[in-house]
């Protein structure tokens, strides 16, 4: 609403006088909010540790196994811990992108605590100078108090060991989300805090415009993209490049826009 504001203001300024120059306005105003929130510094620590959260079937397991991918080809030694131990066969999912990314699994029964899980695999990275610890959590919604309350005892948890981590916590966001991406980011955030945002399934109908107010309301960067369910199918987010497929018109609409 905003945008469209500045648009009509433009327009009255006789700035913005045929469609392309609009178009190129929105373009540019999109992008500017995309840019305008500094990107994730990489913090140094070892062992270096990310906490993944999101709700159900958003990715965080697939994006994980890609995360991992291309940290161990970059020679990177790398732990997963299997924190959702609420899905039957999540731990399993987990440590068959564990094999093919050369990760390392932590694994307990299922329906084991899921803080315990997030202690051992702490312990065990440190015991072996594991470079990077990306833990998979499971699927919350994040208007369920007890189970966001679960999470703020995981991040405890890890902390007990090291007192900075999780050094980054990432929102995992399906790009087929509308209005309700806004309500996980805001939820997420206020419960736990987030350092980034990775948006999935670009490759769908989905283009993700939500983002954009969530990426302007909370301040978070916009890290990675998910371009399919294969190992190679995450790249980092580039504002530009992401802001023209909004405006592609070949491809199929989707239904929330
Ligand atoms: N097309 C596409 N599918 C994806 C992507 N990321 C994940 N998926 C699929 O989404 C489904 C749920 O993924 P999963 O990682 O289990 O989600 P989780 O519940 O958040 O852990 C699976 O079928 C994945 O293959 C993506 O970037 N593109
Ligand atoms: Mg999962």
């Amino acid at each position: 609403m905003r945008l469209i504001k500045d648009l009509k203001e433009s327009v009255t300024r006789k700035e913005v006088s045929d469609l392309n120059t609009l178009k190129d306005h929105l373009k540019q105003s999109l992008t500017d909010i995309l840019e305008k929130v500094p990107s994730h510094q990489e913090v140094s620590a070892s062992p270096h540790v990310t906490l993944f959260i999101g709700v159900n079937g958003v990715g965080k397991t697939t994006t994980i196994g890609k995360r991992a991918k291309q940290l161990t080809s970059e020679g990177k030694t790398v732990l997963l811990a299997a924190a959702d131990t609420f899905r039957a066969g999540a731990g399993e999912q987990l440590s068959i992108w564990g094999k093919r990314a050369g990760a390392e699994v932590i694994r307990h029964q299922a329906g084991a605590d899921p803080s315990a899980v997030a202690y051992d695999a702490v312990s065990h990275a440190l015991n072996r100078k594991i470079d990077h610890l990306l833990i998979d959590t499971a699927g919350r919604l994040q208007t369920k108090h007890n189970l966001m309350e679960e999470l703020k005892k995981i991040r405890r948890v890890i902390a007990k060991q090291i007192p900075e981590a999780p050094h980054e916590t990432i929102l995992v966001l399906d790009a087929t989300t509308g209005q309700n991406g806004l309500s996980q980011a805001e939820h997420f955030q206020k419960a736990i805090g987030l350092s980034g945002i990775i948006l999935t399934k670009l490759d769908g109908t989905g283009r993700g415009g939500i983002v954009v107010p969530i990426v302007e309301s909370y301040t978070v960067p916009i890290m990675h993209i998910g371009l399919g369910e294969d190992l190679g199918d995450l790249i980092p987010f580039e504002a530009k490049t992401f802001v023209s497929a909004l405006f592609e018109s070949d491809s199929v609409e989707s239904s929330e826009g």
